[in-house]
């Protein structure tokens, strides 16, 4: 199986939280190695280009004011099948019926903002990773 790498970004509501150190814990727990590690207060254009996918969505203008509410921490990731052996750590996008055990189950929950706040982003796909890991390392 080739190692893939991947994009995780820990949200603003995750650093706030002080659950960097947690959830590294928990890719590294998984035998996944860190490559490369950046603390970034993010601009509207990088966030824009982030989640083009979504532009047009009801969700999607909160999103990115969310996104731009503090610092991110972004980790470039490595394994073999990290893309969705993360997405698996992750657990499923509303934090407030996520699986237990996973990082959005067992720290997230809505704090008022539906399912924004859901601590971490993880590329869905290796086109994803590629295009994700070019944004935010360059
Ligand atoms: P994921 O982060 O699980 O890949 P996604 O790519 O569909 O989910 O959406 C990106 C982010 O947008 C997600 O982490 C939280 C927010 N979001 C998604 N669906 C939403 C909704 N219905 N209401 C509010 N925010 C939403
Ligand atoms: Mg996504």
């Amino acid at each position: 199986t080739p190692v893939e790498e991947t994009l995780v970004l820990v949200k603003p509501d995750g650093v706030a939280r002080n659950l960097t150190g947690e959830i590294l814990r928990r890719i590294e727990a998984k035998g996944y190695q860190l490559v490369d590690v950046r603390l970034i207060e993010a601009e509207l254009d990088l966030l824009s280009q982030h989640y083009a996918e979504h532009v047009g969505k009801p969700f999607y203008e909160p999103l990115l004011e969310f996104m731009q509410s503090g610092p991110i921490v972004a980790f470039r990731i490595a394994g073999e099948r990290v893309i969705e052996g993360f997405r698996s750590l992750a657990g499923t996008t509303d934090p407030t019926t996520a699986a237990p055990g996973t990082i959005r189950g067992d720290f997230g929950r809505d704090w008022g903002l539906k399912v924004q706040q859901n601590l971490v982003h993880g590329s869905d796909s290796p086109e994803s990773a590629q295009r994700e890991l070019a944004l935010w390392f360059g």
